[in-house]
């Protein structure tokens, strides 16, 4: 390992580790969770890490927290109710406060500190928790979604960190079938779901399982993110029983000037050629998905 570099090593991508020049380590804290640090990198920005993992940085998080986001609810006519697990850091709630439609933001993040962390060091990030329409829930969100009554959202969004550690649950088949319960009918979820170049392993569960729970439609996309490994990370997105939802034509677009421009900036990564586009596998990946 380089001095002064920060080299992600772990054994969800064993033999490769992607490396940032560090300019300054900001903050290093161990919550009753993970290790939480942050740095300022020499071109990327400032870099949160947890567990010596990067979850976001300045400079690429608008690719993740956009699409994650805007790929289910761009999907569906007109969500009302929604839900993030995880997301500690707010960004997804700042993409789900574009849409005007949305009437309640609910977040359960597991670890006080990440938020802590984000307010304080990714202002531009954690913006979304100033909207008034977001309730926090700091817990956890696989228990969480065992109160929530049948039926009550219309989109859940899962930005969890990677399967080992906190995040582990989010990852299981009952976890997913809470996440079913909790959807209306023709409601859609989008999950996190690693990269096709490293976890293929991982993809064919999760595709596995959410075909056996999901009745509506189940569907993977992909997008570039420079500092996650292999430098891509997917989504599954999928819909339950009810108003058929075709998430690779979008329906609800919201490429042009939302109402949160003035204080969010505008999208900077999605719109609605992308948003198809990100549906597209390479060969490889798609037999493997399209079998399961
Ligand atoms: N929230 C996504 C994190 C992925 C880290 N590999």
């Amino acid at each position: 390992i380089l001095p002064g570099w920060f080299s992600e090593i772990s054994p969800l991508w064993p033999g490769e580790a992607h490396s940032l020049k560090v300019e300054k380590i900001l903050f290093q804290g161990k919550s009753d969770y993970q290790n939480v640090v942050v740095f300022q990198s020499s071109t990327y920005g400032k870099v949160l890490v947890l567990d010596g993992v990067i979850q976001l940085t300045e400079r690429d998080e608008c690719a993740y927290q956009e699409m994650i986001t805007h790929l289910p609810l761009c999907s569906i006519p007109n969500p009302k109710k929604v839900l993030v697990i995880g997301g500690g850091d707010g960004g997804v709630l700042r993409e789900v406060s574009r849409h005007s439609s949305v009437e309640q933001i609910d977040i359960c993040e597991i670890d006080k500190m990440v938020i802590d962390v984000s307010k304080q060091f990714f202002p531009n990030v954690a913006i979304g928790y100033e909207d008034p329409r977001v309730k926090l829930h700091v817990g956890d969100g696989v228990a969480f979604l065992k109160n929530v009554p049948e039926g009550t959202y219309d989109a859940v969004i899962v930005d969890s960190s990677d399967p080992i550690g906190p995040a582990q649950e989010l990852f299981e088949k009952p976890f997913f079938e809470s996440v079913a319960r909790a959807l209306c009918p023709g409601g859609v979820v989008c999950t996190q779901a690693e990269s096709i170049w490293l976890h293929m392993h991982i993809i064919e569960d999760i595709v596995s399982n959410c075909r056996q729970i999901f009745k509506g439609s189940v569907n993977y996309a992909w997008t570039t993110v420079p500092t996650y490994p292999s430098g891509v990370i997917g989504f599954m997105l999928c819909s339950t029983e009810g108003p058929a939802v075709d998430f690779k034509n979008p329906i609800n677009p919201i490429d042009a000037d939302d109402s949160h421009t003035k204080t969010r900036g505008p999208l900077k990564f999605y719109n609605s050629e992308i948003h198809s586009a990100s549906f597209c596998l390479p060969s490889f990946a798609k037999r493997v998905i399209e079998s399961n």
